[in-house]
């Protein structure tokens, strides 16, 4: 039987006039729960190409000025997976996101920090918790 190990996510923060993009994940683990965009790091690919590539995939949308954030450690028993996710920022000055995949989101929309929606994936709240951004 293989080992398991941890898989490598790269989930990208895009803040607009104070409000920043979440997305309502489906047909994966965390279904149902509001998440940055974000998917798997490729082999031999670059955390801002993997960013970059993931934004444009899931909501059409072009980035820029990619900056590293922290990253979370996210163990996640009730559905066997274990992820390390890389957190970085970017800027995104215009269009709206679209749902590219509708298989795997039920929409996006743009949030305050403090007036999140409920629940939130857990490596959204892992990162709060990194950030202490959660109470
Ligand atoms: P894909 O690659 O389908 O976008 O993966 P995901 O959205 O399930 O992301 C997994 C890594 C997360 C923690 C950013
Ligand atoms: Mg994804």
């Amino acid at each position: 039987m293989d080992i398991q190990r941890p898989k490598v996510g790269v989930a990208i923060i895009i803040e607009r006039d104070n409000k920043i993009l979440l997305g309502k994940r489906k047909g994966s683990h965390g279904s149902g729960f509001w998440a940055f965009p974000g998917g798997h790091l490729e082999f031999n690919e670059t955390i801002e190409d993997c960013a970059t590539r993931e934004v444009m995939e899931e909501t059409g949308l072009i980035i820029a000025n990619i900056k590293k954030d922290t990253f979370t450690n996210d163990i996640m028993r009730e559905e066997n997976k274990h992820y390390i996710t890389c957190f970085v920022r970017a800027d995104c000055r215009s269009g709206e996101p679209k749902i590219m995949e509708p298989e795997k989101c039920e929409g996006w929309g743009w949030f305050k920090w403090n007036e999140l929606p409920n629940p939130l994936f857990a490596p959204f709240q892992n990162y709060l918790r990194e950030k202490s951004l959660q109470k």
